[in-house]
């Protein structure tokens, strides 16, 4: 099975929660697919629900982009949770999960979801990963989470730079990756870089990019994605 390398921005919330109540949150990342990926994995990320023990979303996304939810597992703080799912109306997705113990630890990935891609995808597209109605709790009181959607768009592995091609100037891109020069990779310039998907930098990646500078065909390209 093809796993291909999550990248998400860790959210810091401080500065919206503020000082006061600690409020429950629950938030999915901004990742990337290449067209050739086939799925992807998005982790579920929470905040503050340490006490709960039951819960249920919703997850809006486009059937145009995702063409099926293959399977969605516990993570994490989330081990211990019992976890079912119902994905008949292509997309969206409803998720019940719930545990024999309150949550200790109120922090960090819960669940991750699998998610289909469609095979005609095109650079550029964009589906958002919305959640609805996430609420959590236990038997003195369940409450809505607040929501922070996510999003998941199509562009090209190997282009670091993002202007369509994959050229020397990819190379020179991911080199000021390695080095952390003074201008920095955005999220997007790095996950592209990210040829062999370990999720960091090197030169293996640098020896990746020019070996499909060198050789451009598909045959090539399917043997460094497997
Ligand atoms: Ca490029
Ligand atoms: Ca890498």
């Amino acid at each position: 099975m093809k796993r291909i390398a999550i990248l998400f921005w860790f959210i810091n919330m401080s500065p919206i929660l503020g000082s006061g109540q600690e409020t429950p949150i629950a938030y999915l990342p901004q990742i990337y697919c290449d067209p050739g990926d086939g799925s992807v994995l998005v982790p579920l990320m929470v905040e503050h629900v340490e006490g709960c023990n039951a819960g249920q979303f919703s997850l809006v996304y486009s059937d145009q982009i995702i063409s099926y939810i293959d399977t969605v597992r516990t993570l994490d703080i989330g081990s211990n949770f019992f976890l079912d799912f119902n994905r008949d109306n292509p997309g969206t997705l409803f998720v019940v999960f719930a545990s024999p113990g309150p949550l200790t630890e109120g922090v960090g990935a819960l669940l991750e979801i699998e998610m289909l891609l469609q095979s005609d995808l095109d650079i550029g597209e964009i589906t958002p990963l919305t959640l609805v109605d996430f609420s959590m709790g236990n038997a003195d009181n369940v409450d809505f989470v607040t929501e922070y959607s996510g999003q998941l768009a199509v562009a090209k592995r190997g282009d670091s730079n993002q202007d369509g091609r994959i050229t020397v100037a990819d190379l020179a891109r991911i080199s000021d990756g390695i080095a952390e020069a003074a201008s920095p990779l955005s999220h997007i310039e790095r996950w592209a870089s990210d040829i062999n998907r370990d999720e960091i930098l090197t030169m293996e990646d640098i020896e990746l990019i020019a070996a499909i500078i060198l050789h451009p065909s598909p045959v090539i390209r399917k043997i460094f994605r497997d």
